[in-house]
């Protein structure tokens, strides 16, 4: 097998058995972003198929979300540091209902490595507990994650809640079940500020920057 299929591999078998001498391997070919975003990712999205096809049971996953995480904990101090002074605070949560959290801590890292304070509530977080987090920390915005379908529903109740609640801060939302085009015309219109969707978590980098310049 090829350097990128073992290491697609090991996220499939949810099995870190010579992971991170693959992983230094890698680094000598590839940025740390891109041995994510690449075989790591095709090893997630094969999980997701195994499982839609119950071919894999939770716990499997489980195995790979932690090989998943492991990969990324290796990687991050290889990852570029852009700036040490801090260009903004960002609340960042998993909505309600919802456990997926390794695309909202890659978030966290990238927004973190690249100058913004971020404040992590988080998996499963309600709407109550985000709207006290903006009141106590006062960010510059807010991210929501969220990758099961309901998880993009939760986002329109929790846009509800928050304009409920006198906040207008731009809201960054990702996750896998989401789309720009339900973010423009489902979030978008329950709130008052700003709804940017972001279709990963470099991407979310570009956004957050844009609406700081
Ligand atoms: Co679950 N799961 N899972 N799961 N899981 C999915 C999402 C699913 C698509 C799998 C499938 O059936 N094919 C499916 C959702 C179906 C749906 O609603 N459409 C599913 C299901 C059904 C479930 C359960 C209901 C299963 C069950 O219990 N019967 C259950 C849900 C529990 C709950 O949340 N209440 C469940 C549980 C789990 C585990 C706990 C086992 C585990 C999560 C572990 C963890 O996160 N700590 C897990 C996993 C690992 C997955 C898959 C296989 C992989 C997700 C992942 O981590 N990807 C997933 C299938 C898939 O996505 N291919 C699946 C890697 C990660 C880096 O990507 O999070 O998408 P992702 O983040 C991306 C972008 O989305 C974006 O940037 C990242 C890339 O740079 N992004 C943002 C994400 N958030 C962002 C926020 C931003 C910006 C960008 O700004 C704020």
């Amino acid at each position: 097998l090829s350097l990128e299929e073992r290491l697609a591999g090991y996220v499939v078998e949810g099995s870190k058995d010579g992971l991170i001498p693959d992983l230094e391997k890698a680094l000598e070919k590839y940025q740390p972003l891109e041995i994510i975003n690449g075989p790591l990712m095709e090893g997630m999205d094969e999980v997701g198929r195994l499982f839609n096809d119950n071919q894999l049971i939770v716990a499997e996953v489980l195995q790979s979300a932690e090989v998943m995480k492991a990969s990324v904990a290796f990687l991050e101090p290889y990852m570029d540091q852009a700036s040490t002074e801090t260009k903004g605070k960002v609340v960042l949560a998993t909505v309600k209902g919802d456990v997926h959290d390794i695309g909202k801590n890659l978030v966290e890292i990238i927004l973190s490595n690249n100058g913004y304070q971020v404040v992590n509530l988080g998996i499963k977080v309600p709407p109550e507990q985000l709207i006290e987090a903006c009141r106590r920390e006062k960010p510059d915005m807010v991210g929501l994650s969220g990758l099961l379908v309901k998880s993009a529903q939760q986002m329109v109740l929790t846009a509800q809640d928050m304009k409920e609640a006198d906040l207008d801060l731009p809201i960054l939302v990702g996750g896998a079940a989401l789309t720009r085009k339900f973010t423009d015309q489902r979030i978008a219109p329950q709130y008052d500020g700003l709804v940017l969707y972001a279709k990963d978590a470099m991407n979310g980098l570009e956004l957050v920057n844009r609406l700081k310049d």
